[in-house]
């Protein structure tokens, strides 16, 4: 079915944060050129909102209007039906003189008389000025439907209620706060909401594109979940070898694991971060629980496990000084010398089992480290909390963490694909034997499933 295509302009004082928000609506920060000075933008430049192909809406930026003071009289001094708006700016556009002397002006202007709807930018920091007003009175005479986004409303210094009061007295009543640059979906809706109810004719493109934006955030949170379960099961079956004769070695190995997995647990982050479109410049001023895009507390501090409400894990204690990192080859058997070489005599072929495998390991001089369950508990939780974070700002009512899913990550049995990973090191892409298996990819899956389940997420 073909939809109309719903034209916007973007328009409104220079420096307002116009071009910000066509980057927000588009999701794509690349788009134009943003700068914490006037007249950055010099062109009108026009970007299609499209699903599968089919346009439904076509946003278009402005360059800011600078010289409304001087237009608005140069309006009203023109003769005849002084309440004739459109015809006033028709006249306006074919006086050449008058196009020279108000370019920029002008080029709004035209562009105004092509589109359905102008989305008016206003700096919410800035007094009520009459320059403004000018701008509004100029922009309400091409008989166009008008929203009015107040820009850096979050900002302490914001005069949202000024304004509103101000945009009132002017009958000017379709306002909506929108932050330009926190990325909302729920304010993004409001703002499609509301341009439905202002140009019927155009409610089902915009329908369109509200249910596509729903998909698209569909798609990335099970993306972001997908991301943690890849980075639980990596940590799971992470495996490192260290000969029980040298002490070193085994130093050696435990401070690797925690390398390996600190930096595993960061390129998560990063994942998320960017599923959810937080550059490095977006950090400033944004309430995550990070520190310049990372996690302030070292995973492997048992201060961070008591931070998280984490009780430490039964084995916390066999490799001593070992912290999160579980010493497989010990932890569990209590066997002295003499017993093991019994047992292992008396088992004989039909020594069979990881236990079997551990105690053969043991003979042969080799231990094996790996990561404890309260590290998983605390790689998990802290990633959904993250996620939570990042999803919340789209969904202000939703909970951040159902407690069922933090009585789950905190105190109940790990999921079972996890503990299946313990026992698959070819799982871990931070193991050498690392190799595809399609065990990996059905566990994976699992885990999606687990993580997500209860959570909304
Ligand atoms: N903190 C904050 N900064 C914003 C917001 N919107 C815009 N900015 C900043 O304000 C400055 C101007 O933003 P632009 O998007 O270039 O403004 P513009 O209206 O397109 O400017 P011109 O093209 O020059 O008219 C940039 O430094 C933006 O990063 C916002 O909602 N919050
Ligand atoms: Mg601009």
């Amino acid at each position: 079915m073909d939809l109309p295509v719903l034209k916007i302009a973007v328009v409104g004082h220079t420096n307002t944060g116009k071009t910000s928000l066509v980057r927000t609506l588009t999701h794509d920060r690349q788009f134009g050129e943003v700068r914490d000075r006037g007249g950055t933008t010099r062109q009108i430049t026009s970007v299609l909102l499209e699903v599968e192909g089919q346009a439904l809406i076509e946003l278009n930026d402005t360059p800011g209007l600078e010289n409304a003071p001087e237009l608005i009289e140069w309006l009203d001094e023109l003769p005849g039906e002084r309440h004739d708006g459109p015809d006033r700016i028709e006249r306006l556009l074919r006086d050449g003189q008058a196009r020279r002397r108000f370019d920029q002006e002008c080029r709004v202007l035209e562009l105004m008389g092509e589109v359905d709807v102008g989305l008016y930018v206003i700096d919410a920091r800035e007094p009520v000025l009459e320059k403004y007003l000018d701008e509004l009175a100029v922009l309400g005479r091409c008989a166009r439907p008008l929203v009015m986004v107040l820009n850096f409303t979050a900002a302490d210094d914001s005069r949202e209620d000024e304004w509103r009061q101000a945009l009132a007295r002017l009958s000017l009543h379709s306002v909506l706060a929108f932050d330009a640059v926190i990325r909302d979906p729920a304010t993004e809706h409001r703002l499609f909401e509301k341009l439905k109810g202002l140009l019927d004719d155009f409610a089902p493109s915009l329908e369109a594109w509200m249910a596509e934006r729903e998909r698209e955030d569909h798609r990335r949170q099970r993306a972001a979940l997908a991301a943690i379960a890849d980075l639980l099961i990596d940590v799971a079956a992470c495996r490192r070898h260290y000969s029980l004769e040298i002490e070193q070695e085994r130093q050696a190995r435990l401070e690797e694991i925690r390398r390996v997995v600190r930096r595993r647990e960061q390129v998560c982050v990063d994942i998320l971060l960017d599923l959810y479109r937080f550059g490095s410049e977006d950090y400033q001023d944004q309430d995550l629980p990070l520190t310049d895009g990372r996690w302030p507390d070292d995973l492997f501090d048992p201060q961070t496990l008591a931070h998280f409400g984490i009780r430490a894990g039964k084995y916390a204690g066999a490799g001593a000084g070992a912290g999160l990192i579980f010493d497989i080859s010990t932890a569990g058997l209590s066997l002295g010398a003499g017993t093991l070489v019994g047992t292992l005599a008396g088992a004989g072929a039909g020594l069979a089992g990881t236990a079997g495998k551990r105690l053969v390991e043991k003979m042969r001089g080799t231990g094996r480290l790996g990561v404890d369950d309260p590290a998983l508990r605390l790689l998990a939780w802290r990633q959904l909390c993250l996620l939570a974070e990042l999803v919340r700002r789209g969904h202000a009512s939703m909970d951040p963490l159902r407690p069922a899913v933090e009585e789950a990550w905190k105190h109940k049995r790990l999921p079972a694909p996890l503990r299946r990973a313990r026992h698959h090191p070819e799982w871990s892409t931070l193991n050498r034997e690392n190799a595809a298996d399609p065990g990996r990819e059905s566990a994976v899956q699992e885990l999606v499933e687990a993580l997500g389940r209860g959570n909304e997420i």
